[in-house]
Order: C-alpha cells, then sequence, then structure tokens
C-alpha cells in the first residue's frame, strides 16, 4: 500500500501555554483523531495539520509531541490573523452555520475568503514539501477544500496519483448552498480532487445536485455505487462513506472495572430515576436548547417524569472565542436554570448540567449508566456520540432518540427513535416512549443498533476510503528528474 498522507487542520495533539515557556499537549478528541490514528500508527505515514497555537511554534514541546507520535508529523504554522479569519472566520462563521442548514448565522465577510485560500496554499506547501508522486493524499473537512485547487494551480497535482477528500459535516441542498458568495470557485475547487468523500448519501445528493446546477460544464454520470464526473478532461468519483467508530474499545473500556464502579456510582446517585444522557461539544448545531425545551415540556405535560427522570447534559467547551458561542451558552445556563427552578424538590434535580470534559472513563460511565441516549442534532453529519452509546451498551439495553437530520439516523433508523429537533412536543412524546419502553424492546433494538454500529466500524471506513481512492486519479505520470526535486524536499 502506498504511503498515506493524512491532511487536516489540526494535528492530533494540541499544544497550548500555561504561562512562559511552559507548554502542555493535549491528544485531540473526536471522530478524526480516533478513526485515523491507529491506522498511521499501525501502518506508518505523515500527519499535516496546525498544532492549535497561533504564531510561532515552540520547538522543544513540539518536537516531544512529535516524537511521541510514532508516525511522522508535519506542522503548518498560522499567524493570530490567519487562525482568526481563516479559522474562526470562513471555517467557522460561513462554512460551519451554512453546512449545518443556518445560514442567518454566516458572516459572509469578504476578507476571509483571501485568508481561506492563502492558508489553504500554506497546507498545499507542507503536501508538496512531503509527497512522492505514488503517495495517497487524504484531505479532511471543510476547512481544506481548496488545497487541490493550489496544488493544481501550481502543476504539481499532475504527479500526484490520488489527491481525495473527505468532508465530515454535512454537505446542504442547492437552495441553501447558493448563498455562498463563492459557490463556484469552492465548487471548482472540490472538483481538483480525484475521489471526493461524504457522510451519507443525502450528502452526495445534494452534493451532485449543486454541480449540475453551479458547473454547467461539468458532465454528470449517473451510476450505481460511486459516481462520476467528468470535468475539464478529468474523471472525480463522488460515494458517500459513513464513519464508524472503534467498537472494540468502546465495549472493553466499557466492561472494565473502572467504568462499571463509576457507572454503579451513577445509577445510586439517581435512585428510582431513569437517567436521560446528552453530550455535545458546545455548538448551535447540536440542539442543546431545542433538547431542554422539549426536556420541560415532558415534565409539564408527563407528571410521571417528576422525580422519575433526570437529564445529565454534559457540555463541552468548544470555539468559545466566537461571540456566538458565548451567547449560546448563556442561553444553554438559562433554560437549565429556569427547569431546575421549576420542577425541583428537595429530593430530585432534574437537570444535571456539566460545562467540561470528561475524562474518556467518565464519558464510557455515563454511556454505560444512562438508560436514554437523547442526541439531538440539528443537523450532523455522522455524530460519533449515537454510536459510542450503543457500542458501551454492554448489557445490550438502553435506547436512543435520535436526529433525523443526524447522519447516523440513516444507519440506525428503524431502531432509535427519531425525532425531528425542530419539533419540540414531539421529542417530549418521544422520552415518554423511551422511559415507558419496555425491557424486552430496548434489548431487541439496542441488539441490532450494536450490530450495525459493530460491522460498520471505522476500521472499515477506512478501508472503504483507502480501496476508493486507490482505483481513481490517473496513474503517475513519469516524473522528470527537475520535477521530482519538487516533491519531498
Ligand atoms: C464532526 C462532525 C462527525 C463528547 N463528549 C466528550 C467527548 N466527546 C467526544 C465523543 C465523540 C466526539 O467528542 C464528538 O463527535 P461528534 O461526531 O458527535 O461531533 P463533532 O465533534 O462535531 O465531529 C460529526 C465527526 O466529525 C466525525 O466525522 O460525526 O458530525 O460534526 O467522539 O466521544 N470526549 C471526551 N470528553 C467528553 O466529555 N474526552
Amino acid at each position: 500500500m502506498n504511503h498515506l498522507i493524512v491532511v487536516s487542520n489540526r494535528l492530533p495533539f494540541a499544544l497550548d501555554s500555561t504561562g512562559e515557556d511552559l507548554w502542555t499537549v493535549t491528544p485531540a478528541v473526536g471522530g478524526l483523531v480516533s478513526a485515523i490514528e491507529p491506522v498511521l500508527r499501525e501502518r506508518g505515514g505523515t500527519w499535516i495539520g496546525w498544532p492549535g497555537i497561533a504564531g510561532e511554534i515552540p520547538e522543544e514541546p513540539f518536537a516531544e509531541a512529535r516524537r511521541n507520535a510514532g508516525y511522522k508529523i508535519v506542522p503548518v504554522a498560522l499567524s493570530e490573523t490567519e487562525r482568526d479569519e481563516f479559522y474562526y472566520g470562513y471555517s467557522n462563521e460561513v462554512i460551519w452555520p451554512l453546512f449545518h442548514d443556518l445560514q442567518n448565522f454566516c458572516n459572509f465577510e469578504p476578507a476571509y475568503w483571501q485568508a481561506y485560500k492563502e492558508v489553504n496554499n500554506r497546507y498545499a506547501d507542507a503536501i508538496v514539501r512531503c509527497a512522492h508522486p505514488d503517495d495517497f493524499i487524504w484531505v479532511h473537512d471543510y476547512h481544506l477544500m481548496y488545497v487541490a485547487e493550489t496544488l493544481r494551480e501550481r502543476g504539481v497535482s499532475r504527479d500526484l496519483s490520488r489527491l481525495t477528500f473527505f468532508l465530515h459535516i454535512p454537505f446542504p441542498p442547492y437552495d441553501i448552498f447558493s448563498k455562498l458568495p463563492q459557490q463556484q470557485r469552492l465548487l471548482h475547487a472540490l472538483l481538483q480532487f480525484d475521489l471526493l468523500g461524504f457522510q451519507t448519501r443525502r450528502d452526495v445528493r445534494n452534493f451532485m445536485q449543486c454541480v449540475r446546477r453551479v458547473m454547467l460544464d461539468a458532465k454528470v454520470v449517473p451510476r450505481r455505487g460511486l459516481q462520476l464526473i467528468r470535468f475539464e478532461k478529468r474523471e472525480i468519483r463522488v460515494g458517500h462513506f459513513p464513519i464508524g467508530i472503534d467498537f472494540n474499545s468502546f465495549e472493553n473500556g466499557a466492561r472494565s472495572d473502572a467504568v462499571e464502579q463509576r457507572a454503579q456510582r451513577l445509577r445510586v446517585t439517581f435512585p428510582a430515576c431513569q437517567s436521560i444522557l446528552g453530550s455535545d461539544r458546545l455548538d448551535y448545531s447540536k440542539g442543546i436548547p431545542e433538547r431542554l425545551r422539549a426536556f420541560r415540556t415532558a415534565l409539564e405535560l408527563h407528571s410521571e417524569l417528576r422525580g422519575r427522570a433526570v437529564l445529565i447534559q454534559i457540555v463541552v467547551p468548544s470555539r468559545v472565542e466566537i461571540p456566538r458561542y458565548h451567547e449560546f451558552k448563556n442561553r444553554i445556563d438559562r433554560l437549565v436554570g429556569d427547569i431546575n427552578g421549576r420542577f425541583s424538590t428537595s429530593t430530585w434535580l432534574p437537570v444535571q448540567y456539566h460545562f467540561r470534559s470528561l475524562d474518556r472513563d467518565d464519558l464510557l460511565a455515563h454511556y454505560r449508566g444512562c438508560d436514554i441516549a437523547f442526541v439531538t442534532p440539528l443537523k450532523d453529519g455522522m455524530n460519533l456520540v449515537a454510536k459510542e452509546y450503543c457500542a458501551s451498551r454492554i448489557e445490550e439495553d438502553g435506547v436512543l432518540i435520535l436526529s433525523q437530520f443526524a447522519g447516523a439516523a440513516e444507519q440506525l433508523k428503524p431502531d432509535a427513535l427519531l425525532v425531528n429537533p425542530y419539533d419540540i412536543e414531539q421529542m417530549a412524546d418521544a422520552i415518554l416512549k423511551a422511559f415507558r419502553m419496555s425491557e424486552a424492546e430496548r434489548k431487541a433494538r439496542m441488539k441490532r443498533m450494536r450490530r450495525v454500529v459493530r460491522d460498520e466500524n471505522v476500521f472499515s471506513w477506512v478501508d472503504s476510503f483507502l480501496k476508493a481512492g486507490s482505483n481513481v486519479g490517473s496513474r503517475p505520470q513519469r516524473v522528470s528528474k527537475r520535477r521530482r526535486a519538487t516533491f519531498a524536499r
């Protein structure tokens, strides 16, 4: 297999300054890292990305983190302005809200686009510095959609045989995508990759519809399996590759004594109650206020839940530098205060709210110890929390209430209780249904969901993407000595 080069906005660890010349190295959490790290550790390869601090990268601590990685790490440095305009700006104030169908949250500041292109150019530089013609280049996510364009502008991509891209977030329908001032330039840039992977069939459909409507020179060839687009004398393949999780590591982790003890502590904290778990990054796409309102409505309408159900809501701090995220947190705080103020008794607090990240064992203990998972994003590329909950239910019980707009719904829909996260009353009814669900039904549903999560795991995701990618793109042309010198300097 060819050398794998993974390119993502962030490296699998972040450096953080804790004072003058004092640094901490924190492993990144989340889907991308847990998916790709084991693959790179096992077969070797290179990871290109930003270590999470603006300005110069401190040599000593970085070198140490790099040594511990077990594969090659290539850093990309960003200045403060670049971080603000590329990362917080175009990536997180334009693409993120728009691609989650939240166009009113977008800030279409023109300077952001310029910064986006420049920083993508920087990542392309890093690729050119370390890639060889036969390498498999796998670019990840919405921050880096312009990378292949800059590689082609420089002419180096002719020598790269496999230039592939995976989008972790949803791709919006045409009516929403067309609000983007750079719609044509962005689609043009995406069509410079040889393989484009999306999470779901719906994302592929949306993307193909946008290509048809916007890129009039592109020829879309309908096909079963991977879709084909002919554009500027090249062939581009497009497919859906639903990301999975490392099922065994969650299952085994959930079985450990430490997790069992913590889960047991959690259960005895709420005697005679069913516990409902929400766990998300602080993000307006995750539907946290809507979920709290649904719980409030459920308590208002169904007295049997009072004193007998608790909502444990974990919110992991994220992007707090963006003002909208700060306001959003205040909204959550107020809702929690309102519910607890109205309904709590001397022995029962309806919402247990934690604004912090849990360590892994604690997270697993919550998955194991909570009777119901309440996962209701307004829109989500996949949503790994839903899958992690199923993998951790080693007794094969528990109920999953899942938003119909999470990518995971495509795989789990027969057995999860699907809800529209904008429909507060429907969500309140789903809480009651989950609360009343018989043991036998819980088990039958969870068993089937666990089978899907086990079979369509992260390793099969990586394999299927690499397999699809190994058949795309042109075979590398014979590379002249002079051109070879532009690579791998
Ligand atoms: C993007 C897309 C797509 C959660 N609480 C804690 C904690 N977590 C971990 C979970 C999970 C990850 O964070 C969250 O993953 P999601 O998939 O739910 O969401 P995003 O971060 O928005 O990820 C998403 C994903 O990319 C992969 O393609 O599914 O749609 O938006 O892994 O375990 N981790 C720790 N403490 C917590 O309290 N340590």
